[in-house]
Order: structure tokens, then sequence, then C-alpha cells
């Protein structure tokens, strides 16, 4: 019987494992038999591409994973036009399921944006879309997957328009990607059950241990008790970061003295990246496409979805170093440009969380906001808060921040009547919950704009990441001090505290969407739809009100969450199905002999504020014990406290310290009040629980984590006593 619980429990846990692995595996063969059109066809001023979409499977790290691929690569082929031409791009998706393509950066009417079920038919299984536009713009662009987290998978590549008149430079290409093992919707439900399994992997925990040996204790005390957990500058753990889907890329085609434009694309899912080269400085001459007056400097930092074209120069002989460093400098991918003797750049160190954990504390008070400094402009990247984190901090480097750019004619927008929007970027890390003013896509309505008007956002960034926002469509001027030559961009990276104003003109007409474009951020619903009123119909969206609804559908997933222990003395475990607010849950505590019963414990329940540490729930409790010994009341009746099954209601809030207090009444009138913490970090990978109510009943548990799904562990407990064995981590 007990052995086969356990199986039960480990079936139960794979076959959800297993199911939230299926994204179209099936599909996996290369339909060779397809006949297919040439890739590309050139008619004069028309460019006719053909782009397959596939399901593959690559090996980057030794493990062969499923990954999606266009035309068979990874990054998908780079599509080249000059500006004045008409693309023509027909879209054929051979997967088993639907997908999409946004051309990132592009103006162009609103059916072809390429935003599933808002402003374009989804590209169903086995069907073809035809994408036909004219070029009104030149620079560096790309193209990547809408839909899910297809991206992360492998669809993005390049689209580069050239000027008419290109001038003679050489130029060359590095679209910049994130790449993991994992399957991409694993890592977006892990984000959401708040894995610590990343900070492992990435060696960021900031545990006691460590904070004892480093004498940051203080620091990690202050830290949880403003009910911070670690910090980090990325979310996720990444295997690899590629050049051209390369780790080391080369271009030896450069030679001694010549000056190149590179063409830097940051086509990750949710990876920023420092920029910098061993054969000197970096000179900007256009940013998302944008043409911008040259300004050198040292470094700087590209956010997701930015592009930035920089001139080098190859000094002399040899091949000279240009680095991309993840934000979190786990890793780094280069190019290397020239031949001969190579000269390696220096490389970034590692990040002092520490210290970056000790100026959280100042900057955070005891409600989750980030307090404002009297007299301190935080703006346009003017000022970076993580550069006590910069071992290299006293080097004298001169980095790149966007008050530096200024367009090279002006930008002033025509004049006209003003909508102003505040947007307060918002969300908490412990549920993984991003969001505008504290509402999600699915919270909020489209923001009804007129063409012909001019809309002004103020953003003002009240969590502890940047945040690439991203304008489809449209470019925005960003107010940076540079006047009338104010540069125009469509993503605008903005840091924590910082308060950055960007303004458009309405031209357009149609749905267009406004959007963080951290993946996993945008997929929790950080975004906004703004909607030009009185637009003609898009013959792609027959019933828009229909088609919002799917794109909200997004945020509004469940993710599901298990830690199930299976221990020498019988089992524990919790399981559940959560979203942005709410949460269902069981719990169960299941002794290995028959005599010590079982309890469980099953709820639904809603989190409130902006930080969620108050979470209200009702439920049903069932508690069974055998040969507990059996009293009479006066009536002769049989009164068994532990041999109960009622209702309950409470509440549970998360106290300084991150512990959580739960009180709560059952149907029988009693209160309980409950002390709780989970997962306490000692070391890397040890964790203590502790747990304490007032039925008397206490526990207190240590977890080893051996991987992300297992870990060894022991917990003594009032009900079961003292237990060893493994504790899975879904
Ligand atoms: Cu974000």
């Amino acid at each position: 019987m007990k052995v086969l619980f356990y199986l039960l429990a480990f079936m139960l846990a794979f076959q959800i494992s297993f199911a939230q692995h299926g994204h179209g595996s099936g599909a996996m063969s290369m339909h060779s038999k397809d006949k297919r059109m040439p890739f590309f066809t050139d008619k004069g001023h028309t460019k006719i591409y053909h782009l397959y979409v596939n399901d593959t499977t690559v090996n980057y790290t030794g493990k062969t994973r499923p990954a999606m691929a266009i035309n068979g690569t990874i990054p998908a082929p780079t599509l080249t036009f000059t500006e004045g031409d008409t693309a023509v791009i027909y879209v054929h998706n051979l997967m088993m399921m639907e997908t999409s393509i946004h051309w990132h950066g592009l103006i162009l009417p609103n059916r072809y944006d390429g935003v599933s079920y808002l402003t374009t038919t989804p590209i169903k299984a086995g069907e073809t879309h035809l994408f036909k536009f004219p070029l009104v713009q030149h620079g560096t662009y790309w193209y990547h997957s809408h839909t899910m987290t297809q991206e992360q998978s492998g669809m993005y590549g390049a689209f580069i328009i050239k000027e008419k008149q290109e001038p003679p430079m050489k130029s060359y290409t590095l679209l910049l990607s994130d790449w993991t093992d994992e399957n991409p919707e694993q890592t977006q439900r892990s984000l959401h059950n708040a894995t610590d399994w990343y900070g492992i992997r990435k060696g960021s925990t900031q545990n006691y241990l460590q904070a004892l040996q480093t004498g940051h204790l203080k620091t990690k005390l202050t830290n949880e008790w403003k009910r911070m957990t670690a910090m980090d500058v990325s979310d996720v753990y990444y295997d690899r970061f590629f050049t051209n889907g390369k780790v080391e890329d080369a271009a030896p085609q450069f030679k001694p003295g010549e000056k190149v434009r590179l063409r830097v694309i940051n086509g990750s899912s949710s990876t920023y990246f420092w920029l910098h080269y061993a054969g000197g400085k970096l000179t900007a001459v256009a940013n998302d496409g944008e043409d911008v007056q040259p300004v050198s400097a040292d470094r700087m930092i590209i956010a997701v979805a930015e592009t930035y074209d920089v001139v080098v120069t190859i000094p002399r002989d040899g091949s000279f170093e240009f680095v991309a460093t993840a934000e979190d400098r786990t890793k780094y991918t280069s190019v290397w440009l020239g031949s001969g003797q190579r000269h390696a750049a220096t490389k970034l160190p590692r990040l002092k969380y520490f210290e970056g954990m000790k100026m959280m504390n100042d900057m955070m008070d005891m409600q989750g906001n980030m307090k404002e400094m009297e007299g301190m402009e935080m703006h346009d990247q003017i000022m970076d808060m993580n550069t006590v984190m910069y071992p290299e901090i006293n080097y004298s480097i001169t980095t790149l921040k966007y008050t530096m750019l200024k367009a090279v004619k002006p930008t002033t927008l025509p004049a006209g009547p003003t909508k102003l929007l505040n947007f307060e970027l918002t969300g908490n890390m412990n549920r993984y919950v991003w969001s505008i003013n504290n509402k999600t896509v699915s919270e909020s309505d489209k923001i009804l704009i007129k063409k012909g008007e001019n809309v002004r956002i103020i953003l003002y960034n009240n969590t502890m990441m940047r945040h690439p926002m991203h304008l489809h469509g449209h470019y925005f001027r960003v107010l940076n001090g540079q006047g009338k030559y104010s540069p125009l961009k469509n993503t605008l990276d903005i840091m924590p505290m910082e308060r950055d104003t960007i303004e458009f003109r309405a031209t357009e007409s149609g749905d267009w969407l406004f959007h963080c474009h951290i993946l996993y951020h945008m997929m929790s619903g950080m975004g906004r739809v703004f909607s030009y009123e009185n637009s003609p119909p898009n013959p792609e969206v027959p019933d828009p009100a229909k088609a919002y609804r799917m794109v909200q559908a997004d945020d509004r997933h469940f993710y599901a969450s298990a830690k199930i222990g299976i221990e020498s003395n019988g089992s524990d475990g919790t399981a559940a199905l959560a979203n942005t607010r709410w949460k269902f849950s069981t719990l169960w505590h299941l002794g290995l002999n028959s005599a010590d019963g079982y309890e469980s414990e099953t709820m639904a329940g809603r989190y409130f504020g902006r930080m969620q540490w108050l979470y209200g729930y009702v439920g049903f409790d069932v508690h069974y014990r055998r040969n507990h010994e059996e009293e009479k009341n006066m009536f002769g009746q049989i009164s068994n406290k532990n041999n109960r099954k009622t209702v309950v209601a409470g509440i549970a809030y998360t106290l300084p310290m991150l512990l959580v207090a739960d009180a709560r009444i059952d149907g029988n009138g009693k209160v309980r009040l409950q002390l709780g913490r989970e997962d306490i970090p000692l070391t890397s990978r040890l964790r203590l629980n502790l747990m304490g109510n007032t039925d008397k009943e206490y526990a207190a548990g240590l977890r080893y984590a051996l991987t992300k799904y297992i870990s060894a562990s022991s917990h003594y407990d009032s009900d079961m006593g003292l237990g060893a064995g493994l504790t899975i981590t879904y």
C-alpha cells in the first residue's frame, strides 16, 4: 500500500513535468518532402523571402535539446533590404503549434505587426502567412516570434535595411542571444514558483554562511527584515550566450586600420549585455535603428531588444576581441575582429552581491517601495545604482548613457493636444508578478488614443529590476536633456528608481502593444495596449473583443508547483496551482504507520496588495488518527479532537524576516495561530524550514538541493517524529 502511494506520488510528479515538456515534440520530423520555395528572390524594389518555421534539435552543451529554427538555423537567417523596398515575406509554419513573427522596430501597417490575435491572425500549424509592407526607414532591426516562449527556443533573426546611398564603411551584424537547455515553459513556471535553483547555478544565493564568512551578516538580516529574498540583476540561469549562434564568433576579413560598423542586436529573452572591445573605444552611431550623433565610450550596456550600431577600429595587425558579457557576469560571448595574433579583452569580474544588497536595504522602505532620493537625479541611465556591485569601479572607464545620445536632426513633435500618462512599473519577485500601476494586461483596458495627438508617458520604476520597455509601431522621443535633439527609440531601458519621460506622435491606427521585453515579464502581464479611436477595421482581427481576450489569457495562466517529501516516517507535501492573484493548494501529512493517520488541508485563496504579503483563504481540513484514545463526554458521545472534518477560513501575512503568520478559524469556532518560515538559505544548497502553532504542532526540517527537482531532506515534527529521505520540488 505504502509502496503504491510513493509510486503514485512519483508518477504524478513526472507526469506533470512530462506534460509541460511536450511543446509539440511530435513535430520533430524535418518535413523533408516539402517543396520549398527559394529563400530569397530579388525583384528590383520588391524583395521576396520565404521563411520556414520548424521544430528541431540542438546540442550546445553535450545534451540534445528541442529548439525552434527558421530555415533550419538558429538564429534565423538575416533578411537584408534597402530603404524604399517593399518587403514580401512568406512565413510557413511547419510546426504542430501556432506561431507568429513580429518585425521589431519597423514602422508598418497595423495588420502586419505580428502580435498574434491583437494585430495579426496567428499562423496555425501547417499554414503560410504573407507579410507585405513598404520599408520607410533604414537601420538595424530584428524579428522574432511573439507567441508564448518561442523566442527563447530560437525564433529570432536580424532584419537589416540599408540606406539608399549606403556609406562605404564595412559592416558586421552581431545578433546576441541567451540559451537555456531547460524547456522555456518550465523556466517560466519555475520563476513563478520562486525557485532559487537559478541562484544556486549562478552562485548568487547570498546565503547565511557566505554572509557570516564575508562579514555581511547584518546586511543579510536587514535584507530579510525588509522581506527581500536574494537579489540578482537577472532572473534566469543560462547555459550559453551567443553571438550569431556561437559562443565565439570570428570575422577575420577586417584589415588593420579599417573602421567597421558593428550592427549589434540584443535578441535575448532576458539578458542585458555589457559591450567592450580589446581594440579601443566604441563609437555609437545608431540606436534602435535611428541614427545618432557619434558618441564614444569605453563600454556600454545593451538592453534586451535594443540595437546599437557601433563603429570600432582594427587598430593594427591581429585579431581583437569584442566581448558581450551577460549582465549577471556568469558568462560571456565574443567575436574576434581581424586576423592574426589574438588580443583578448579584459573580462568583467563577478558582481559583489552583498554590496548590492546593502544598497537595496538603504533604497527600499518597509512597504517594498523604492525611496525617492532627495536631490538625486535618476533618469536615462545617468546614475547606475548597480555600480556598487562592480569590482572594476575604480578603473577610469566611460560608460555610455542615454543622456549622451543625440538625434542627428530635430525630433520635436508637431504642436497638438497632449495626452499625459503616468506608468509606475510594479511587481514583486517572490511571486514573480510584473505589472504597470499594479495591473497586468488582463486586469486593464486598452488605453484609447487619438490620431493627431501627442502621447507623453512618465515612467517610474518602483521595482528592483531594470525593464526594457518596448513600443510597437512607433518611435518615441526620450526627453533626456538634449532638447530638440532628443533621440528616437522604440525600446527604453529603465533602471530601478528612475523616472523617465517619453513622448510620441499618434500617427497610426489600430492597436499597438507597449510592454516589457523581458520575455518572462511580458508573459506575466507587464504591458498595456494603445488603441486608436475610430480605427478602420483590421481584416486580420474580425472580432477585436474576442481577440483581446486571447491576448489577456497569457497572464491569467495558472502554474503548477509541488513540494513532496518522501521520508522514512511518511510523506509531507504541498501541491498548488497559482496565477497572478489566486492560488488553489492542498497540503498533506501522511504517517508511515497506518496508526499515525493522516491530515489534509485543501484551500483556495487570493493574494492582496502590490507586494502580495497578505493572502486570504477558505478551505477544508480533514484530520484522522486511528489509535488515539477516545473519551466520552458528559452526554456519552465520543469526542475526538483528532478526528475532524471541518471548513476553515484564514489569512496569512508575510512578516519581516519572511516569517509567515497564519491565523485561521474552523467550522467549530476553533482558532489556530501559526508561524513559519520556509527555505532559510543556510548555505548555497542547504535550506532550513521552521513551523509552530497553537495546536502545539511544530516542525523543523533541513533540505539539501541535489538537483532542481530533488533534494535530500530530513525533518522532525510533533505528529510524525523524525524522518529522512527525499523531497521533490516541482
Ligand atoms: Cu520587465
